[in-house]
Order: structure tokens, then C-alpha cells, then sequence
């Protein structure tokens, strides 16, 4: 019999762009496919491949005969709730950041290491963070080639990253601007935005975000540190399987919707070449090369929003650094950076319950 699938937080932002994945397969392994969700969206109506599903609410009950359980919820929803479908006999694979450094839960992108599905003692899958993931595909592939052994990074992180809330505070900072010649004096971005009934008391964001950029991004660590820069380090550690990786990262909230971008500086044990990373790129289902600086060819997130692969350009060897490669990366933060590779992880499991 074909597996059953479970999506739960199916009406949040990145559930939704998971039904929109599912429904743009041309075929999927699954048999039925159950959509959970909290009690106040049960009884919601959602069209899944054609079939009008009825969102049942979420309960121990919601995962009996279940194989594969995303999750798309936050954090203590995840905790709580991934534990019990897999105590049901599911496996979860959860979006969240309950259990990504677990060290008896792998933690999966799979062009990277799909092979880490099969040891799962707890019964739970982790993804990364978006930031994480919208870099991993190419990074894994030119550390299989040619050793990482150094990696610094900035990230220009897309508001949806912090979820409906950030798109809809960047629509209405953008709204509350617009035509204005602003940006022109210290704070007044941030009093135009006060006198429109926009204080950053009430932002997501600790700083304006139209015509501005934000150098922090999730929770302030400590040292310094805000969370995104040590999921960054910690995750990539975990995925490319380098506990030493030396990582340092800068990440920086900027007025994009969706998708994130990363300028890379990634140092390597061995000699590296822009023509032999161009090669390994190339070879990448998941990866597209768009790298021309000639003609001024490069990704950004405006064009990449929305697709599935991770785009790379600007590819240059580092002119004062040995074996080490500059380049831009942009991901869609909720596609492969969230539900995308939650699905794929589950896809690679469905033969298991087949
Ligand atoms: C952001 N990367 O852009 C975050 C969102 O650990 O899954 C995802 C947080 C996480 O704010």
C-alpha cells in the first residue's frame, strides 16, 4: 500500500508553499495525504492534487496510520508534537529548530547527505535553517571535491524568513515611504515611519527596514552573536560533517519578500579553480549557474524567488587568499530553504513504507 503522508501546520505560510510543491509534482509516492493543523484551522478546506482535504486538528489520534510527518510549526509545537507522531510509528521530519542539533536526530539536506535518513533513533529528521540551506547544495558539492576547511559569510536575509509578520511590516514601512525623499538624514526613516503609526516598537525588526539594511537576525546569543549567525555555524558543521569547521558569519535583515542571499568565502584543503568550480556547479541538478560579469549576469533574489534550485554567480578566486572561492548564492528561503527540502527528505523515506 503507498504510504501516508501528514502535513502538519498545513495553513501556515510554509505549509502553504508545501501544498503548492505537492501539487506541482507530477506524481508523488504517497497514498493519502493528511493535512494537521491547530484546533482554530480544523475543518479549513484545502484542494491537495485535485482532492478536497478537510484539515483535522492536531492530537496523538491525528498520526495514527501516518508513515511521514512534516512539520512547519514553531519551534515548541515541534518539540512537543514530533515526539508523539513518532512514539505513533511516524517518522518526523521537522522544520523547526527543536532538534537540529540533537545528536540522535540527523540533520538532512539531500544533496549533501542523504544517506544520514536511515539513522534516526528518535524517529525524528531534522531540516535546517533557511539560511543554512540556501547555500548548502553548492557548498556540499565543492566540499566533496575539494575540502572545506574555512567558511565566512554574510547573509542578506528576505523578511519572510521571520514569517507574515515580516512581509507584512516590510508592505507597510514600503507603503508608508513611497515618493518620499528619505534616507537622506540620520533617523528620518525611522520618524517618518513613527508619525504613520509605524513605531519599531512594534516591528519585527529592531531597525527600519525600507531603504535599509539590518545586521541582526533572530535572537540576540550573547558575545555578540545573534542566533542566525550560530545556527549558520553550527548547522553547516553538522550537515557537511566537519566538527572543526572553522565558520564565521555575518547575517543582515534586508527589504527583500523572499529569498535569501549569501556572499561565500569558502577556503579549501585543496586547489580550487573558478573553471573546476563552474564544472562541479554544473553538474548539480540543484544548482544553476548564472555567471557572466562581463555582462553584468549574476542571481538576484527579485529573479530567483519562487524556483526551487539555488543559484550561484559571481564566482571569483579570493586575490589575496590560497584556495579559496568568493561567490553570491541566492535561495528561496521557503521553498528549498524550508518546504522543499522538508518534502525531499520525506520523499527519500516513502520507499521505506511502500
Ligand atoms: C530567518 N532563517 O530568515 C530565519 C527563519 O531556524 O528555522 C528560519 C528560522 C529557523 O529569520
Amino acid at each position: 500500500m503507498a504510504p501516508t503522508l501528514a502535513l502538519v501546520g498545513a495553513t501556515g505560510a510554509v505549509g502553504t508553499v508545501m501544498i503548492d510543491i505537492i501539487n506541482g509534482k507530477e506524481s508523488v509516492p504517497w497514498g493519502e495525504i493528511r493535512l494537521i493543523a491547530s484546533a482554530r484551522s480544523a475543518g479549513k478546506k484545502i484542494t491537495v492534487r485535485g482532492e478536497e482535504l478537510t484539515v483535522v486538528a492536531l492530537s496523538p489520534e491525528a498520526f495514527d496510520g501516518v508513515d511521514v510527518a512534516m512539520f512547519d510549526v514553531p519551534d515548541e509545537i515541534s518539540a512537543e508534537w514530533a515526539p508523539v507522531a513518532a512514539a505513533r510509528g511516524a517518522v518526523a521530519v521537522d522544520n523547526s529548530g527543536a532538534f537540529r542539533m540533537d545528536d540522535e536526530v540527523p540533520l538532512v539536506v539531500p544533496e549533501v547527505n542523504a544517506d544520514q535518513v536511515g539513522a534516526r533513533p528518535k524517529g525524528i529528521i531534522a531540516n535546517p535553517n533557511c539560511t543554512t540551506l540556501s547555500m548548502m547544495a553548492a557548498l556540499g558539492a565543492l566540499h566533496h571535491e575539494f575540502e572545506l576547511t574555512e567558511l565566512v559569510v554574510a547573509s542578506y536575509q528576505a523578511v519572510s524568513g521571520a514569517g507574515k509578520e515580516g512581509v507584512d511590516r516590510l508592505y507597510a514601512e514600503l507603503n508608508a515611504v513611497a515618493g518620499k525623499p528619505l534616507g537622506v538624514k540620520a533617523g528620518d526613516v525611522r520618524a517618518e515611519l513613527e508619525s504613520a503609526g509605524l513605531p519599531i516598537a512594534d516591528s519585527p525588526f529592531p531597525a527600519p527596514l525600507a531603504f535599509n539594511v539590518v545586521p541582526s537576525a533572530g535572537s540576540y546569543k550573547g558575545d555578540g552573536w545573534y542566533s542566525e549567525e550560530l545556527k549558520v555555524r553550527n548547522e553547516s558543521r553538522k550537515i557537511l560533517g566537519i566538527p572543526g569547521l572553522k565558520v564565521s558569519a555575518t547575517c543582515v535583515r534586508v527589504p527583500v519578500v523572499t529569498t535569501h542571499s549569501l556572499a561565500v568565502h569558502a577556503t579549501f584543503a585543496r586547489e580550487v579553480t573558478v573553471e573546476a568550480a563552474h564544472k562541479v556547479f554544473g553538474a548539480q541538478q540543484s544548482v544553476v549557474l548564472v555567471d557572466d560579469p562581463e555582462r553584468n549576469v549574476f542571481p538576484t533574489p527579485a529573479e530567483v524567488v519562487g524556483a526551487d534550485p539555488t543559484y550561484v554567480g559571481r564566482i571569483r578566486q579570493a586575490l589575496d587568499f590560497p584556495n579559496t572561492l568568493d561567490f553570491f548564492v541566492c535561495g528561496d528561503n521557503l521553498r528549498k530553504g524550508a518546504a522543499l527540502n522538508t518534502y525531499e527528505i520525506a520523499e527519500k523515506l516513502a520507499p521505506e513504507f511502500a
